[in-house]
């Protein structure tokens, strides 16, 4: 027997594919997470605006939760469906529907993969430079929905630089045309940079007018090794007035030994504690002997002791994916993951304090730093001892994150760099935005969800 629920959403849209096998609510409850046990409703597929626009209605009609989902590589179970909800998957509003050469503006579907869109914009001889190792699965609507960093942010910032327009099926099921991809707008409030970080919460993404840009100049990939975590800002100093970096990423050598056992080569032949992947524009001779000048910069102050630089498209892959590839390595000790930012000044204090702090809070476990350092963005990932229960583990975690929340809020830090909220950060929001911040983005959910159906849960609490 199915649920009248479900009867009443086909009468309100009936082409809607709609799953509801057990493996299908399975694969799309979740996200990379890996902590909550999928429950949804249902899974619905639409085709169309309209069919969002009818799903919506019938949400709040039935006073059904609904959880907006894209390519679900999400760190922060913001799209996870643990609670009877119906999870409104954009994956088959996959397409491009427009390109404009002189707006420079390609117009997609929310659920195309970002590769996709980075793909066809190259294909027109342009760039979208929003970049990260999930490229292949995330799609552009969560993207938006979670203001997605990456790897190039050092250049060209976050997903909120690049989005020209937005189509949102508000929680009452209108459909709102923010920003029309204009350059100049000043009308009032910018609805658009406002739904782009909003998880879901506010509207569901269906359209996004992507603005592209000059395709990357060549560029050259170098790894380096370091000898200790206090010479990191400085290396990073010394290559940022020197180059025009297009990354510039860390990683330790816990993270490296991770990265080297799922099959990744190793350019070195001795170990160091401390690594970076940067790379940098390159294309004449003055910009080549900048980068020697400031890779020997580093040896001659002792902060570089051994370098490799790629020779070919295929070794700059290899150097990358030294970088790229820690989160897989380390996916099967379902890791507990902070997201934590700073600024770039602030970097040096905070670093000595956390490395402080989570050395002393957790002599027992194995934990990985990497991340965007030249954003003065931190991957803290805690791994999980084997034979340690879900529960306790995620628990104890809990109790170190309060404290390195309170370190963060000390430096004026953010819980939650480019990953975003979700449930997973839920509990230390209040570090990173004020009881008066807060109070106005609850505001501004029950004006645009007013039944509070749109990922209820995720963010704030209901
Ligand atoms: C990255 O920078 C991603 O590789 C994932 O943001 C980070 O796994 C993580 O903690
Ligand atoms: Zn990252």
């Amino acid at each position: 027997m199915t649920d009248p629920r479900l009867d009443a959403l086909k009468q309100a849209a009936p082409a809607l594919r709609l799953k509801t096998d057990p493996a299908d609510l399975e694969h799309y409850g979740r996200d990379w997470t890996r902590r909550w046990t999928p429950a949804p409703l249902a899974v619905a597929l639409p085709d169309t605006v309209e069919q969002v626009q009818a799903i919506v209605r019938w949400a709040n009609a039935q006073g059904v939760a609904l959880v907006p989902s894209g390519g679900r590589t999400g760190l922060s179970g913001g799209a996870v469906a643990a609670s009877g909800e119906l999870v409104l998957s954009l994956e088959r509003m996959n397409k491009v529907l427009d390109f404009d050469p002189v707006d420079r503006a390609l117009t997609v579907q929310a659920g195309i993969p970002l590769e996709a869109a980075q793909n066809a914009a190259r294909d027109h001889g342009l760039a979208y430079p929003v970049d990260f190792a999930s490229r292949g699965s995330c799609s552009i609507g969560g993207t938006i929905a979670t203001n997605a960093g990456g790897i190039r942010v050092i250049h060209y910032g976050n997903t909120r630089e690049w989005i020209a327009g937005l189509k949102v099926v508000s929680g009452s099921g209108e459909l709102l045309e923010l920003n029309r991809a204009l350059i100049k707008n000043s009308s009032g409030y910018d609805l658009r940079q406002l739904m782009i970080g909003s998880e879901g919460t506010l509207g569901i993404v269906v359209e996004a007018t992507l603005k592209l840009t000059d395709p990357p100049p060549p560029t050259n990939v170098m790894l380096l090794a370091l000898p200790s975590f206090e010479v990191l800002m400085r290396v990073f100093a010394a290559f940022r007035e020197r180059l025009q970096l297009e990354a510039f990423e860390f990683f330790t050598d816990v993270a490296l030994r991770h990265v080297l056992a799922h099959g990744a080569q190793n350019p070195f032949d001795a170990a160091y504690p401390y690594y970076v992947v940067t790379e940098f524009a390159i294309g004449d001779e003055a910009r080549e002997a900048a980068a020697m000048a400031a890779f020997e910069y580093g040896m001659e102050q002792g902060w570089i002791v051994d370098g490799a630089i790629s020779q070919s498209d295929a070794q700059a892959a290899q150097l990358w994916r030294l970088r790229e590839g820690i989160t897989e390595s380390i996916a099967c000790y379902v890791p507990y993951k902070n997201d934590v930012s700073v600024r770039i000044s602030a970097m040096p204090a905070f670093l000595a304090e956390a490395q402080a702090l989570l050395g002393q809070a957790y002599p027992e476990f194995e934990v990985v730093w990497f991340g965007h350092i030249g954003d003065g963005n931190l991957h803290i990932n805690v791994l999980k001892p084997e034979s340690m229960a879900q529960d306790v583990f995620v628990g104890q975690c809990e109790q170190v994150t309060k404290l390195l929340a309170g370190v963060l809020q000390r430096h004026a830090g953010s819980i939650s760099a480019e990953h975003g909220i979700g449930l997973v950060k839920k509990p230390y929001l209040e570090s990173t935005r004020s009881a008066a911040e807060i109070a106005l983005m609850r505001g501004l959910k029950r004006v645009f969800d007013p039944n509070g159906i749109l990922n209820p849960g995720k963010l704030l609490d209901t």
